[in-house]
């Protein structure tokens, strides 16, 4: 093995380098060859020399990854998704490109050539074992398909990820076409692989030791609103439970990331739902709750999405939480033939939908974009119920989250079932669009409420088609007072 610096590795990288990194929401990225690459992208710049890479991770990372290398103008490209305000701020300048793509699309793209040859794989390791294959760190992303695919192979061992961490992942690798078979994970804790990543060790050119945290964003305080938001889902899968669609043992959850996620989380804590399994994307602060309160069994995911208290709590506890927790490749985490057969409810964020369910995720105003879809679809069409949680409002009210016409559409209204905001659960499923319109419409801020009715009224008026009436002149109306007065309410 040869063992180098960060800065004596990023040597081996030119200009328009294809890079496959590890990374998933602030976790299991490299921390030492991002910030290498972005100041050999500076030095170069400053020569009057063009260098920027094209990226490809699992998903969004940290400041010391996307942030140093959008800040540095080192990017060409990036895919699958980010989060990060340095790099969406260059995004929506038109300064770098962007595929925001469906997370359980991304490794198989990449390994059957949609973007061209990977150059490299730069991947975070908890070990590297005796044979030199890699123990993942605190997630498995698109690890395995990038190490098949790439020329060659940097590996940064990071000590302060807990060597505990080993047991933890499940790296079962798909079958290429044509001859895949059915992926053997019938119920979320299911292992069907290995707890490592075996590499092709000729292309490993460098070995870089790391000793650095994952940097993951704190949750905001939860807050009313939240609170009232995850009574309200809590509320809708009592109906269920009710309705004898679900009981309070095994419920299968997939929950999304963020503020309102995790205080659905909180939520369950105090509720009658028992041995809670998840089958998700990653694991949040709320999961480790439940599993500590003895609530949930199992999580399985690819990654952490942890604040940095709860990273530290996982890296000294790793032996006990690898216990129930495991950790698989994206591909699998988010595969829709294992996600319709463990029949889980998709819970995930928003940014807004329409009076007919179409849900945005990814752009404001249709254009700027704020994250990606991530593994939202993923899980949205193939679960058993798919659920969406939201704030009635963003900015102070200037914003409402149910308008008349998305304008961006990730989740079509085939595909939404539900919902939820404070206000409480709309339930769409089989209902024609014009009922939907007022489950939606109840569900809204009622500041909102009457300019909605009055669109459904004007879209409803004579002669119009009335199967998803709409007035197509004033569709965006919301999202034109948006711009020209700073409200959705107009002047
Ligand atoms: O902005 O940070 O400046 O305050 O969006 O909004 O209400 O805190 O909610 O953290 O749950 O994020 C859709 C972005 C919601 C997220 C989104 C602004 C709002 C605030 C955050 P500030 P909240 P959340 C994969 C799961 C797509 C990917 C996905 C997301 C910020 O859920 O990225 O689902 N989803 N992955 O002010 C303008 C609007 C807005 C708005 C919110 N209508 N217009 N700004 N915001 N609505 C599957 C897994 O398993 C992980």
């Amino acid at each position: 093995m040869c063992f180098l610096s960060g800065d004596e590795a990023a040597e081996f990288i030119g200009h328009g380098a294809k890079i496959g990194m590890s990374g998933f929401t602030g976790a299991a990225y490299p921390k030492e060859m991002p910030t290498a690459i972005a100041e050999r992208a500076k030095e170069a710049h400053a020569r009057g020399d063009e260098f920027a890479i094209d990226l490809y991770t699992g998903a969004s990372t940290a400041p010391d990854c996307d942030g140093v290398l959008a800040e540095a103008d080192a990017l060409r490209f990036r895919m699958p998704y980010q989060s990060d305000p340095i790099m969406r701020k260059k995004i929506n300048a038109g300064e770098m490109k962007y595929a925001d793509m469906h997370l359980s699309h991304s490794a198989q793209q990449v390994s059957e050539g949609f973007f061209g040859k990977l150059d490299f794989a730069i991947v975070e390791a908890a070990r590297i074992t005796e044979e030199g294959h890699i123990v993942p760190s605190s997630g498995v992303g698109n690890n395995v398909e990038y190490l098949d695919a790439a020329d060659k192979i940097i590996i940064e061992v990071n000590s302060w990820q807990s060597v505990d961490l080993e047991g933890m992942a499940d790296v079962y690798r798909v079958q290429s076409r044509p001859n895949r078979t059915a992926i053997p994970i019938k119920n979320p804790g299911d292992r069907v692989g290995t707890t490592y990543i075996d590499i092709d060790t000729d292309k490993v050119v460098a070995v870089i030791e790391t000793d650095s945290p994952d940097r993951n964003s704190p949750f905001k305080p939860i807050d009313d609103v939240s609170q009232r938001i995850a009574g309200n889902f809590l509320d809708f899968l009592e109906g269920e439970v009710a309705g004898g669609r679900l009981a309070y043992d095994g419920y299968v959850m997939q929950s999304g990331v963020g503020n309102v996620p995790n205080a659905v989380m909180a939520g369950l804590l105090d509720s009658k739902f028992e041995n809670i399994q998840a089958y998700t994307e990653v694991i949040q602060d709320g999961m480790v709750d439940l599993i500590d309160a003895g609530k949930m069994t199992v999580a399985s995911a690819t990654s952490f999405s942890l604040s940095p208290e709860y990273a530290e709590r996982m890296n000294k506890e790793a032996a006990r939480y690898r216990e129930s927790i495991i950790t698989r490749p994206l591909q699998v985490s988010n595969h829709p033939e294992v996600i319709r057969r463990v029949g889980l409810i998709a819970t995930n964020g928003m940014i807004e939908a329409d009076i007919y369910g179409n849900v945005n995720s990814t752009n404001v105003s249709g254009s700027r974009i704020m994250n990606g879809i991530g593994g939202s679809g993923d899980f949205t069409r193939n679960g058993f119920i798919s659920s969406f949680i939201t704030p009635s409002l963003a900015k102070d009210g200037a914003i409402s989250a149910i308008v008349p016409f998305a304008s961006h559409i990730d989740h079509t209204e085939h595909d939404v079932m539900v919902v939820i905001s404070e206000y409480g659960y709309a339930d769409l499923r089989g209902l024609a669009p014009r009922d939907r319109a007022k489950k939606m419409i109840a569900i809204a801020h009622p500041d909102y409420r009457p300019l909605l009715e009055e669109y459904v009224e004007r879209a409803t008026s004579q002669g119009r088609p009335m199967h998803t009436p709409h007035d197509l002149a004033t569709a965006f109306s919301f999202h034109q007072n948006l711009a020209e007065h700073g409200t959705m309410k107009g002047k």
